[in-house]
C-alpha cells in the first residue's frame, strides 16, 4: 500500500430514482407514426450505432457546432471556472465528449485544489467508463455519477452537493427542445439550483441558411445516416419493415421560427408493418416523418430564456473570429 491513504472513494455510480419506463419507445412510436403529422422523438437517436453516428457527425467538416463550443471552452474557460467565485463543483447534464468536459475540469483544478464533478446521463455504461477515465486522469478529482433521465435525478432531494454549484447543459442539447418545453427544461434546472449557483448553456447561434442546412445534411451522408437509423432501431428493436432505401433524409431551416427541422421523406408510397405493435402504416409519396428540431438562439433569445427561468445572464462568450456558437453563463 501507498503511504497516502484515504476513505473517501473518489468515484460513485448511483442510478437514478426512476428507472426509464420500459416500452416507453415501443408506446412512442406508436403515437408518433399513428398521428396526423407523424413524428419520431429524437432522442431515440441515441442506441449504440446512433451514439457512433453522432461521434461521426461531430468530425465532419460541415458540422461547426462541437468545435466551435471546444474552441470556446478552450479560450474562455478559465474565465467560466472562476465567474462565480471558488470552490465550486459541476454537475453536468448529459454528460457530453469527455473532451470538452475535461477542458473545463482542468482549469477549475486550476483554481481549487479539489473538483466534484457529477454528471448524469441516461447511458450508465457511458458514464461508467468515462468516470472511470477521469478519476484516474485528476488525482484531485471526485467523481459522483448519476445513471439515469436527467430531470428525474435533478428532482430528487438525492443529488449529492455540497458548495457552489455550476450546472451545465452543453452542446446545444437546449436546442432539440421546442420553446415552451426549453423554458420549462431551464425552470426546472433552475429550480433544482441554489441562488449564486450558475448554468453553463450552450447554444447555437441563428446564420445563413446555407451554412445551417449543409451542416445538417452533409454530403458524406453521415447526418442522412444518423437520421436513418431511428427506422433501422424501429426494424431491429420492434419487428419493423421500414426499407430504409425509401426514405430520404430532409434538413430545413425555418428562418421565421429559428430551427433546423429534419425529416425523413417517404420516396413513394408504400406500406410498412411494425409486428411488436401490430401496426400497419402506409405512407403516402414524399410524406414525412418529423424526426428533429435543433433551434438557434440570438443573442436576444438567451437573454428572454434566461429570464422566463428567473435567471439572469451574467457572460457569453463566442467563438472568434466565426461567431458561430455561444456558451452562456446564466446566474439564479
Ligand atoms: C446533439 C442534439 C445538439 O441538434 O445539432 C446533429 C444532434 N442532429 N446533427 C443537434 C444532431 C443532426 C445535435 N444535438
Amino acid at each position: 500500500m501507498s503511504g497516502t491513504s484515504t476513505t473517501t472513494p473518489r468515484l460513485e455510480i448511483r442510478s437514478g430514482p426512476a428507472p426509464q419506463k420500459a416500452g416507453s419507445f415501443a408506446e412512442d412510436v406508436r403515437a408518433g407514426l399513428t398521428a396526423r403529422s407523424k413524428h419520431l422523438f429524437s432522442k431515440y437517436f441515441y442506441d449504440e450505432l446512433g451514439s457512433a453516428l453522432f461521434d461521426a457527425i461531430t468530425v465532419l467538416p460541415e458540422y461547426y457546432l462541437t468545435r466551435a463550443e471546444t474552441q470556446i471552452l478552450r479560450e474562455c474557460g478559465w474565465e467560466m471556472v472562476r465567474a462565480l467565485g471558488n470552490p465550486i463543483e459541476f454537475i453536468e447534464l448529459g454528460s457530453g465528449s469527455a473532451v470538452k468536459t475535461r477542458i473545463l475540469i482542468e482549469e477549475a483544478l486550476r483554481v481549487q485544489r479539489s473538483l466534484r464533478y457529477s454528471p448524469i446521463d441516461i447511458s450508465g455504461e457511458a458514464l461508467r467508463a468515462s468516470a472511470q477515465s477521469l478519476v484516474a486522469a485528476y488525482p484531485g478529482l471526485t467523481v459522483t455519477a448519476y445513471a439515469g433521465d436527467y430531470f428525474d435525478v435533478l428532482g430528487t432531494a438525492q443529488l449529492r452537493r455540497e458548495g457552489r454549484v455550476l450546472a451545465m447543459f452543453m452542446g446545444s442539447n437546449i436546442g432539440n427542445y421546442e420553446p415552451q418545453d426549453a423554458a420549462r427544461v431551464l425552470r426546472g434546472i433552475a429550480a433544482s439550483l441554489k441562488p449564486g449557483d450558475g448554468l453553463l448553456l450552450g447554444t447555437d447561434l441563428k446564420k445563413d441558411p446555407r451554412v445551417l442546412e449543409l451542416a445538417y445534411d452533409d454530403p458524406t451522408g453521415v447526418t442522412a445516416a444518423f437520421n436513418k437509423n431511428l427506422l433501422a432501431r424501429i426494424n431491429r428493436d420492434l419487428d419493423g419493415t421500414f426499407d430504409l432505401r425509401a426514405f430520404g433524409h430532409v434538413a430545413h431551416y425555418d428562418s421565421r421560427r429559428g430551427a433546423v427541422f429534419s425529416y425523413l421523406e417517404a420516396k413513394r408510397a408504400q406500406k410498412v408493418r411494425v409486428g411488436k405493435l401490430d401496426l400497419d402504416l402506409r405512407f403516402d409519396r414524399g410524406e414525412r416523418i418529423h424526426t428533429e428540431s435543433s433551434y438557434k438562439y440570438s443573442p436576444q433569445d438567451i437573454e428572454r430564456i434566461a429570464k422566463e427561468a428567473g435567471m439572469r445572464l451574467l457572460q457569453s462568450w463566442t467563438d472568434m473570429p466565426h461567431e458561430r456558437f455561444r456558451v452562456n453563463l446564466l446566474v439564479k
